[in-house]
Protein backbone atom coordinates (compact mmCIF):
# COMPACT_ATOMS: atom_id res chain seq x y z
CA UNK A 1 0.00 0.00 0.00
CA UNK A 2 0.87 3.27 -0.33
CA UNK A 3 0.67 5.88 2.68
CA UNK A 4 -3.11 7.11 3.45
CA UNK A 5 -3.67 10.01 5.72
CA UNK A 6 -6.83 10.85 7.16
CA UNK A 7 -8.83 12.28 10.40
CA UNK A 8 -10.24 10.11 12.96
CA UNK A 9 -12.88 11.75 15.21
CA UNK A 10 -16.44 11.13 17.44
CA UNK A 11 -18.54 12.22 20.23
CA UNK A 12 -18.87 15.97 18.74
CA UNK A 13 -22.28 16.31 20.30
CA UNK A 14 -22.78 19.45 18.64
CA UNK A 15 -25.05 21.91 20.38
CA UNK A 16 -24.56 20.27 23.74
CA UNK A 17 -26.13 22.10 26.55
CA UNK A 18 -23.06 22.11 29.44
CA UNK A 19 -24.10 19.99 32.18
CA UNK A 20 -22.63 19.86 35.82
CA UNK A 21 -21.75 24.18 35.91
CA UNK A 22 -23.59 25.18 39.16
CA UNK A 23 -23.52 28.98 37.42
CA UNK A 24 -21.53 30.30 34.22
CA UNK A 25 -21.04 34.22 33.80
CA UNK A 26 -22.64 35.62 31.19
CA UNK A 27 -19.23 36.16 29.51
CA UNK A 28 -18.27 33.22 29.39
CA UNK A 29 -21.93 31.45 28.01
CA UNK A 30 -21.33 32.28 24.34
CA UNK A 31 -18.03 30.50 24.05
CA UNK A 32 -19.52 27.72 25.32
CA UNK A 33 -22.20 27.05 23.70
CA UNK A 34 -19.53 28.04 20.63
CA UNK A 35 -16.96 25.21 22.01
CA UNK A 36 -18.13 21.80 20.26
CA UNK A 37 -18.86 23.99 16.54
CA UNK A 38 -15.68 25.56 17.08
CA UNK A 39 -13.58 22.48 17.80
CA UNK A 40 -15.34 20.92 15.36
CA UNK A 41 -14.39 23.65 12.89
CA UNK A 42 -10.57 23.31 14.21
CA UNK A 43 -10.85 19.63 13.34
CA UNK A 44 -12.01 20.54 9.71
CA UNK A 45 -9.03 23.09 9.25
CA UNK A 46 -6.80 20.16 10.47
CA UNK A 47 -7.90 18.52 7.62
CA UNK A 48 -7.54 20.91 5.10
CA UNK A 49 -4.03 22.27 6.16
CA UNK A 50 -2.64 18.67 5.99
CA UNK A 51 -4.39 17.75 2.53
CA UNK A 52 -5.97 14.42 4.34
CA UNK A 53 -7.02 12.04 2.33
CA UNK A 54 -10.42 11.72 4.16
CA UNK A 55 -12.37 12.02 7.54
CA UNK A 56 -14.35 9.49 9.29
CA UNK A 57 -16.33 10.76 12.29
CA UNK A 58 -17.41 7.70 14.91
CA UNK A 59 -20.47 8.45 15.55
CA UNK A 60 -22.53 11.57 18.14
CA UNK A 61 -22.16 14.12 16.02
CA UNK A 62 -25.14 15.14 17.55
CA UNK A 63 -25.68 15.54 21.44
CA UNK A 64 -29.37 14.60 20.84
CA UNK A 65 -31.36 12.29 18.59
CA UNK A 66 -33.56 15.39 18.11
CA UNK A 67 -31.16 17.00 15.84
CA UNK A 68 -31.26 20.94 16.67
CA UNK A 69 -31.32 22.86 13.29
CA UNK A 70 -28.05 24.88 14.72
CA UNK A 71 -26.19 21.79 14.89
CA UNK A 72 -27.30 19.92 11.25
CA UNK A 73 -26.16 23.51 9.84
CA UNK A 74 -22.70 23.73 11.54
CA UNK A 75 -21.74 19.70 10.71
CA UNK A 76 -23.18 20.38 6.97
CA UNK A 77 -21.14 23.40 6.63
CA UNK A 78 -18.39 21.65 8.28
CA UNK A 79 -18.53 18.35 5.55
CA UNK A 80 -18.77 21.33 2.87
CA UNK A 81 -15.96 22.44 3.80
CA UNK A 82 -14.33 19.62 3.04
CA UNK A 83 -15.65 18.41 -0.06
CA UNK A 84 -14.69 22.20 -1.53
CA UNK A 85 -11.31 20.80 -0.74
CA UNK A 86 -11.97 17.06 -2.60
CA UNK A 87 -11.74 16.08 0.85
CA UNK A 88 -14.57 12.97 1.40
CA UNK A 89 -15.84 12.32 4.95
CA UNK A 90 -17.42 9.24 6.24
CA UNK A 91 -19.99 9.61 9.42
CA UNK A 92 -21.67 6.92 11.56
CA UNK A 93 -24.13 7.97 14.10
CA UNK A 94 -24.20 6.47 17.64
CA UNK A 95 -26.22 6.41 20.55
CA UNK A 96 -26.83 10.18 20.85
CA UNK A 97 -28.24 10.53 17.20
CA UNK A 98 -29.28 7.08 16.17
CA UNK A 99 -30.86 7.71 11.99
CA UNK A 100 -34.48 7.28 14.13
CA UNK A 101 -34.01 10.28 15.58
CA UNK A 102 -35.52 13.92 14.14
CA UNK A 103 -33.42 15.25 11.55
CA UNK A 104 -33.77 18.32 9.50
CA UNK A 105 -34.20 17.98 5.33
CA UNK A 106 -31.03 19.83 4.72
CA UNK A 107 -28.31 19.34 1.45
CA UNK A 108 -25.52 17.27 2.00
CA UNK A 109 -22.54 17.46 -0.14
CA UNK A 110 -21.89 15.07 -2.39
CA UNK A 111 -18.37 13.86 -0.82
CA UNK A 112 -20.46 12.97 2.48
CA UNK A 113 -21.09 9.71 2.95
CA UNK A 114 -23.51 9.03 5.98
CA UNK A 115 -23.54 5.16 6.91
CA UNK A 116 -26.94 3.65 7.27
CA UNK A 117 -28.43 1.34 10.23
CA UNK A 118 -29.37 -1.41 7.80
CA UNK A 119 -25.92 -3.03 7.07
CA UNK A 120 -22.27 -2.42 7.13
CA UNK A 121 -21.78 -0.10 3.88
CA UNK A 122 -18.81 -0.34 2.64
CA UNK A 123 -17.28 2.63 0.38
CA UNK A 124 -14.68 3.45 -1.75
CA UNK A 125 -11.85 6.05 -0.56
CA UNK A 126 -10.27 7.37 -4.04
CA UNK A 127 -7.41 9.29 -4.83
CA UNK A 128 -6.78 10.68 -8.54
CA UNK A 129 -9.47 8.25 -9.16
CA UNK A 130 -7.55 5.32 -8.03
CA UNK A 131 -8.89 3.24 -5.24
CA UNK A 132 -6.88 3.94 -1.58
CA UNK A 133 -8.88 2.31 1.08
CA UNK A 134 -12.14 1.03 1.90
CA UNK A 135 -13.93 2.49 4.63
CA UNK A 136 -16.93 0.28 6.34
CA UNK A 137 -19.34 1.82 9.00
CA UNK A 138 -22.61 1.17 10.48
CA UNK A 139 -25.27 3.89 12.48
CA UNK A 140 -26.99 3.27 15.18
CA UNK A 141 -30.73 2.77 14.15
CA UNK A 142 -31.84 3.53 18.15
CA UNK A 143 -30.26 4.39 20.89
CA UNK A 144 -29.89 0.79 23.26
CA UNK A 145 -28.54 -1.04 20.09
CA UNK A 146 -27.44 -3.94 22.62
CA UNK A 147 -26.36 -6.23 19.54
CA UNK A 148 -22.44 -6.94 19.18
CA UNK A 149 -22.45 -4.39 15.37
CA UNK A 150 -18.71 -5.44 15.06
CA UNK A 151 -20.07 -8.69 14.32
CA UNK A 152 -21.28 -7.88 10.90
CA UNK A 153 -18.25 -6.07 9.58
CA UNK A 154 -16.57 -8.21 7.38
CA UNK A 155 -13.05 -7.08 4.79
CA UNK A 156 -14.19 -7.83 1.25
CA UNK A 157 -11.53 -6.60 -0.94
CA UNK A 158 -8.04 -6.90 -0.47
CA UNK A 159 -4.91 -4.80 -1.27
CA UNK A 160 -6.01 -1.76 -0.12
CA UNK A 161 -6.18 -0.72 3.55
CA UNK A 162 -9.62 -1.35 5.31
CA UNK A 163 -10.98 0.87 7.76
CA UNK A 164 -13.65 0.27 10.49
CA UNK A 165 -16.12 3.39 11.85
CA UNK A 166 -18.07 2.22 14.72
CA UNK A 167 -19.65 3.70 17.98
CA UNK A 168 -19.14 0.51 20.22
CA UNK A 169 -18.43 0.17 24.43
CA UNK A 170 -14.89 -2.27 23.69
CA UNK A 171 -14.23 -4.10 27.07
CA UNK A 172 -15.72 -3.78 30.44
CA UNK A 173 -15.88 -0.91 32.77
CA UNK A 174 -15.02 2.05 30.22
CA UNK A 175 -17.69 4.58 31.89
CA UNK A 176 -20.41 4.27 29.66
CA UNK A 177 -23.42 2.52 28.39
CA UNK A 178 -22.67 -0.87 27.15
CA UNK A 179 -24.17 -0.47 23.70
CA UNK A 180 -22.78 -2.34 20.79
CA UNK A 181 -20.51 -4.26 23.12
CA UNK A 182 -17.26 -5.96 22.02
CA UNK A 183 -13.56 -6.80 23.02
CA UNK A 184 -10.44 -6.00 21.46
CA UNK A 185 -9.29 -9.53 20.35
CA UNK A 186 -12.94 -10.10 18.78
CA UNK A 187 -12.12 -6.96 16.98
CA UNK A 188 -8.38 -8.01 15.68
CA UNK A 189 -9.74 -10.69 14.29
CA UNK A 190 -11.31 -9.33 11.68
CA UNK A 191 -8.73 -8.40 9.14
CA UNK A 192 -9.10 -4.46 9.37
CA UNK A 193 -5.99 -2.35 9.66
CA UNK A 194 -7.88 0.65 11.86
CA UNK A 195 -10.97 0.55 13.94
CA UNK A 196 -11.85 3.79 14.31
CA UNK A 197 -13.77 3.68 17.35
CA UNK A 198 -16.25 6.31 19.23
CA UNK A 199 -18.47 6.47 22.41
CA UNK A 200 -15.66 6.61 25.07
CA UNK A 201 -14.59 10.00 25.66
CA UNK A 202 -11.22 9.72 26.61
CA UNK A 203 -8.81 9.40 23.78
CA UNK A 204 -7.60 5.77 23.87
CA UNK A 205 -5.16 3.73 22.33
CA UNK A 206 -6.07 -0.13 22.79
CA UNK A 207 -4.26 -1.79 20.11
CA UNK A 208 -1.15 -0.35 18.78
CA UNK A 209 -1.36 -2.13 15.39
CA UNK A 210 -2.32 -5.04 12.91
CA UNK A 211 -5.18 -3.72 13.60
CA UNK A 212 -4.98 -0.36 15.58
CA UNK A 213 -8.28 -0.08 17.51
CA UNK A 214 -8.79 3.59 18.53
CA UNK A 215 -10.67 6.00 20.41
CA UNK A 216 -9.80 9.47 19.15
CA UNK A 217 -12.19 10.40 22.25
CA UNK A 218 -14.53 13.42 22.12
CA UNK A 219 -13.74 17.10 20.58
CA UNK A 220 -14.93 18.82 23.01
CA UNK A 221 -15.20 18.49 26.84
CA UNK A 222 -18.89 19.43 27.79
CA UNK A 223 -18.97 18.33 31.79
CA UNK A 224 -16.48 19.16 34.86
CA UNK A 225 -15.71 15.20 35.02
CA UNK A 226 -14.00 15.16 31.66
CA UNK A 227 -10.85 17.00 32.29
CA UNK A 228 -7.83 17.50 30.32
CA UNK A 229 -7.12 17.61 26.47
CA UNK A 230 -9.54 16.85 23.59
CA UNK A 231 -9.27 16.90 20.18
CA UNK A 232 -9.02 14.22 17.34
CA UNK A 233 -6.35 11.89 15.91
CA UNK A 234 -4.45 12.91 12.68
CA UNK A 235 -3.51 8.51 11.02
CA UNK A 236 -1.08 7.63 8.68
CA UNK A 237 -1.17 4.10 6.86
CA UNK A 238 2.26 2.91 5.36
CA UNK A 239 3.69 -0.16 5.21
CA UNK A 240 6.39 0.51 7.66
CA UNK A 241 4.49 -0.94 10.85
CA UNK A 242 1.75 0.31 13.05
CA UNK A 243 -0.47 2.81 12.24
CA UNK A 244 1.10 6.59 12.92
CA UNK A 245 -1.62 8.00 15.39
CA UNK A 246 -1.09 11.39 16.44
CA UNK A 247 -3.46 12.94 19.00
CA UNK A 248 -4.33 16.55 18.35
CA UNK A 249 -5.97 18.63 20.45
CA UNK A 250 -8.70 21.11 19.38
CA UNK A 251 -10.65 22.11 22.53
CA UNK A 252 -12.14 25.21 23.38
CA UNK A 253 -12.53 25.01 26.80
CA UNK A 254 -10.43 22.49 28.78
CA UNK A 255 -11.37 21.60 32.53
CA UNK A 256 -9.22 20.72 35.21
CA UNK A 257 -9.80 19.39 38.71
CA UNK A 258 -6.89 19.89 41.22
CA UNK A 259 -5.44 20.25 44.73
CA UNK A 260 -4.00 23.22 46.24
CA UNK A 261 -1.77 22.54 48.81
CA UNK A 262 -2.01 25.71 51.13
CA UNK A 263 -0.62 24.72 54.23
CA UNK A 264 2.42 26.99 53.85
CA UNK A 265 0.42 30.41 54.28
CA UNK A 266 -0.43 32.01 57.05
CA UNK A 267 -2.65 34.53 55.24
CA UNK A 268 -5.92 34.38 53.43
CA UNK A 269 -3.53 37.06 51.07
CA UNK A 270 -1.41 34.28 50.87
CA UNK A 271 -3.77 31.89 50.07
CA UNK A 272 -5.02 33.52 47.79
CA UNK A 273 -1.43 33.86 46.30
CA UNK A 274 -0.81 30.60 45.95
CA UNK A 275 -4.31 29.58 44.71
CA UNK A 276 -3.90 32.16 41.60
CA UNK A 277 -0.50 30.98 41.16
CA UNK A 278 -1.29 27.87 40.53
CA UNK A 279 -4.74 28.94 38.46
CA UNK A 280 -1.39 30.83 36.16
CA UNK A 281 0.66 27.40 36.39
CA UNK A 282 -2.74 25.36 34.53
CA UNK A 283 -3.40 28.27 32.35
CA UNK A 284 -0.10 27.89 30.53
CA UNK A 285 -0.70 24.14 30.49
CA UNK A 286 -4.00 24.77 28.43
CA UNK A 287 -1.72 26.53 25.82
CA UNK A 288 -4.23 29.48 24.88
CA UNK A 289 -7.69 27.47 25.91
CA UNK A 290 -9.94 28.61 28.01
CA UNK A 291 -10.16 26.82 31.60
CA UNK A 292 -13.09 25.67 33.69
CA UNK A 293 -11.78 24.41 36.84
CA UNK A 294 -12.69 22.76 40.15
CA UNK A 295 -10.35 23.19 43.03
CA UNK A 296 -10.04 21.75 46.41
CA UNK A 297 -7.79 23.36 49.11
CA UNK A 298 -5.80 20.64 51.01
CA UNK A 299 -3.26 21.02 53.36
CA UNK A 300 -2.86 21.12 57.30
CA UNK A 301 -3.44 25.12 57.78
CA UNK A 302 -3.53 27.39 61.06
CA UNK A 303 -6.01 29.17 58.79
CA UNK A 304 -8.77 26.11 59.92
CA UNK A 305 -10.80 27.89 61.55
CA UNK A 306 -11.04 31.17 59.58
CA UNK A 307 -12.17 29.36 56.75
CA UNK A 308 -14.75 27.23 58.43
CA UNK A 309 -15.93 30.71 59.78
CA UNK A 310 -19.46 31.71 58.20
CA UNK A 311 -19.59 32.36 54.74
CA UNK A 312 -15.97 32.63 54.17
CA UNK A 313 -14.72 30.15 51.52
CA UNK A 314 -17.89 31.24 49.16
CA UNK A 315 -16.51 34.80 49.88
CA UNK A 316 -12.95 33.62 48.87
CA UNK A 317 -14.55 32.02 45.75
CA UNK A 318 -16.73 34.69 44.73
CA UNK A 319 -13.44 37.25 45.13
CA UNK A 320 -10.55 34.70 43.47
CA UNK A 321 -13.65 33.84 40.42
CA UNK A 322 -13.95 37.37 39.68
CA UNK A 323 -10.34 37.63 39.53
CA UNK A 324 -9.95 35.26 37.27
CA UNK A 325 -12.62 35.77 34.76
CA UNK A 326 -10.69 38.57 33.98
CA UNK A 327 -7.32 36.69 32.36
CA UNK A 328 -7.34 36.54 28.85
CA UNK A 329 -8.10 33.25 27.97
CA UNK A 330 -10.66 33.55 31.02
CA UNK A 331 -10.43 31.20 33.79
CA UNK A 332 -14.14 29.98 35.50
CA UNK A 333 -13.33 28.98 38.75
CA UNK A 334 -16.31 26.44 38.94
CA UNK A 335 -15.93 25.15 42.16
CA UNK A 336 -13.81 25.87 44.63
CA UNK A 337 -13.85 23.31 47.88
CA UNK A 338 -12.40 22.75 51.50
CA UNK A 339 -10.53 19.88 51.94
CA UNK A 340 -8.20 21.26 54.70
CA UNK A 341 -7.62 20.44 58.47
CA UNK A 342 -5.87 22.23 60.60
CA UNK A 343 -2.74 22.38 62.20
CA UNK A 344 -2.98 20.51 65.57
CA UNK A 345 -0.13 19.66 68.04
CA UNK A 346 -1.56 16.23 68.97
CA UNK A 347 0.76 15.62 71.53
CA UNK A 348 -0.06 18.90 73.74
CA UNK A 349 -4.01 18.77 73.34
CA UNK A 350 -3.77 14.88 74.49
CA UNK A 351 -2.52 16.62 77.66
CA UNK A 352 -5.60 19.18 78.33
CA UNK A 353 -8.09 18.05 81.11
CA UNK A 354 -11.39 19.10 79.50
CA UNK A 355 -13.45 17.81 76.78
CA UNK A 356 -11.33 18.69 73.83
CA UNK A 357 -8.52 16.64 75.95
CA UNK A 358 -10.75 13.90 76.84
CA UNK A 359 -11.70 13.27 72.85
CA UNK A 360 -8.08 13.73 71.66
CA UNK A 361 -6.94 10.62 73.93
CA UNK A 362 -10.37 8.39 73.37
CA UNK A 363 -9.36 9.04 69.49
CA UNK A 364 -5.64 8.62 69.80
CA UNK A 365 -5.89 5.60 71.48
CA UNK A 366 -7.84 4.11 68.73
CA UNK A 367 -5.39 5.67 66.09
CA UNK A 368 -2.58 4.02 68.09
CA UNK A 369 -3.31 0.33 67.53
CA UNK A 370 -5.44 0.30 71.13
CA UNK A 371 -7.23 -3.37 70.82
CA UNK A 372 -9.57 -2.90 73.78
CA UNK A 373 -11.55 0.86 72.32
CA UNK A 374 -11.70 -0.84 68.63
CA UNK A 375 -13.52 -3.56 69.64
CA UNK A 376 -15.98 -1.04 71.94
CA UNK A 377 -15.72 1.12 69.47
CA UNK A 378 -17.50 -1.56 66.71
CA UNK A 379 -19.66 -2.61 69.35
CA UNK A 380 -21.36 0.45 69.83
CA UNK A 381 -21.30 0.77 65.62
CA UNK A 382 -22.92 -2.40 65.79
CA UNK A 383 -25.89 -1.83 68.29
CA UNK A 384 -26.44 1.01 66.46
CA UNK A 385 -26.40 -0.78 62.83
CA UNK A 386 -28.59 -3.48 64.24
CA UNK A 387 -31.27 -1.24 64.85
CA UNK A 388 -31.56 -0.64 60.86
CA UNK A 389 -33.34 -2.51 58.25
CA UNK A 390 -30.81 -2.69 55.96
CA UNK A 391 -28.45 -4.25 58.54
CA UNK A 392 -28.30 -7.35 56.76
CA UNK A 393 -27.21 -6.31 53.65
CA UNK A 394 -24.01 -4.25 54.58
CA UNK A 395 -20.49 -5.46 54.45
CA UNK A 396 -18.89 -5.38 57.61
CA UNK A 397 -15.47 -2.57 57.57
CA UNK A 398 -12.34 -3.57 58.20
CA UNK A 399 -10.47 -2.36 61.19
CA UNK A 400 -8.54 -0.03 58.81
CA UNK A 401 -11.42 1.29 57.60
CA UNK A 402 -13.28 2.16 60.99
CA UNK A 403 -9.44 3.37 62.06
CA UNK A 404 -9.48 5.69 58.70
CA UNK A 405 -12.70 7.18 59.71
CA UNK A 406 -11.81 7.71 63.11
CA UNK A 407 -9.06 9.89 62.02
CA UNK A 408 -11.30 12.41 59.73
CA UNK A 409 -14.08 12.45 62.80
CA UNK A 410 -11.08 13.20 65.36
CA UNK A 411 -10.26 16.02 62.49
CA UNK A 412 -13.69 17.28 62.45
CA UNK A 413 -14.19 17.47 65.73
CA UNK A 414 -11.16 19.45 66.90
CA UNK A 415 -12.03 22.02 63.92
CA UNK A 416 -15.06 22.27 65.88
CA UNK A 417 -13.85 22.67 69.45
CA UNK A 418 -10.13 23.29 69.38
CA UNK A 419 -9.56 27.49 69.61
CA UNK A 420 -6.46 28.25 67.82
CA UNK A 421 -5.43 31.20 69.33
MN1 LIG B 1 -20.63 10.32 23.23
Amino acid sequence: MGIVRFVHCADLHLDTPFRGLSQVAPDIAKTLSDATFTSFENIIDLAIDNCVDFVVISGDVYDSADRSLRAQFGFRDGLARLSAHGIPSFVAFGNHDPVSGWSHSLDWPDLAHRFGAKEVDVCQARRDGEVIASVHGISFAKEAVTDDLSARFEVRQGGVPAIAVLHANVGTNTGHAPYSSTTVSRLAEKGFDYWALGHVHRHQVLRAGAPAIVYSGCSQSRHPNETGPKGCCLVTLSDSGDPDVRFVATDVVRYRQEHVDISSCETIDALQRTTTGECDRLAEEADGRHLILRLALVGRTSLQRELRHGGTHLELQDRLRDDLLTRVPWIWLERLSLETRGSYDIQSLRAQQDFTGDITREYTSLLEGDADSLTSLKAEIEVDLRAWPGYRLLTQPSDDEIRSLAQRAMHETLDLTVDED
